[in-house]
């Protein structure tokens, strides 16, 4: 019997999901850099800061007020491993930078997690349409080691710019070079253009 699988784990007819240098992995493993924070709803908030109008701090009630949204897309970490089809819900990144109105300086964006992970990206490549601030994971509420309560997800960029336990989303002037920016991978991180390291 001919096998469902191709090379590299990729289910045949779905070869052009898969970017080059890239297997495909069942199941979604979890990539930490170092520990995993506990964070407690209570005193958890995301705030919105630096180059903006208007500075958030949004509770766990005020974020999970705003409108939601869901979407199944593709996971790309650089570590070469591809998860097809991950089903996430959440708040669109862009409609909490439009309660902050980002000023006409602020170009690209520190990402924070609770955990002291920073990751930098564009503002644009935070402002795409799939761009989600994600509390939800395959049905299910995010489990602590996916970034439990709440996770960027930015499908268009390798895995390690959706941070996990975001905190605050700080908007700049000038490009500013996160976690693993400074030690070596792209400052862009396109997986179509394995944009890898620098
Ligand atoms: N805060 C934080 N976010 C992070 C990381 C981390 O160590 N800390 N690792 C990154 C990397 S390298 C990847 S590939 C993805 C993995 O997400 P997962 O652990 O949910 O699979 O999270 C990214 N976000
Ligand atoms: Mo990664």
């Amino acid at each position: 019997m001919k096998s469902a699988f191709g090379v590299r784990g990729i289910p045949v007819g779905m070869e052009e999901r898969v970017p080059a240098g890239q297997y495909v992995t069942p199941k979604m493993p979890v990539m930490n850099l170092s520990y995993t924070p506990r964070l407690d709803l209570e005193r958890w908030s995301i705030k919105v800061s630096g180059l903006v109008e208007k500075p958030q701090e949004l509770s766990w009630p005020e974020f999970q007020a705003l409108d939601g949204t869901a979407e199944v897309v593709d996971f790309h970490c650089v570590t070469q491993w591809t998860r097809l089809n991950v089903a996430w819900e959440g708040v669109p990144v862009a409609a909490l930078l439009e309660l902050a109105v980002p000023t006409p300086e602020a170009r690209y964006v520190m990402v924070h997690g609770a955990d002291g992970y920073t990751t930098n990206m564009p503002l644009s490549a935070l402002q795409a349409p799939q761009v989600l601030l994600a509390h939800m994971q395959d049905g299910k509420p995010l489990e602590c080691a996916h970034g439990f309560p709440a996770r960027l997800v930015v499908p268009a960029l390798y895995g390690w710019k959706s941070a996990k336990w975001v905190t605050e989303i700080e908007l700049m002037a000038e490009e500013r070079a996160g976690f693993w920016e400074m030690n070596g991978y792209h400052m862009r991180g396109d997986p179509w253009r394995e944009e890898r390291f620098s």
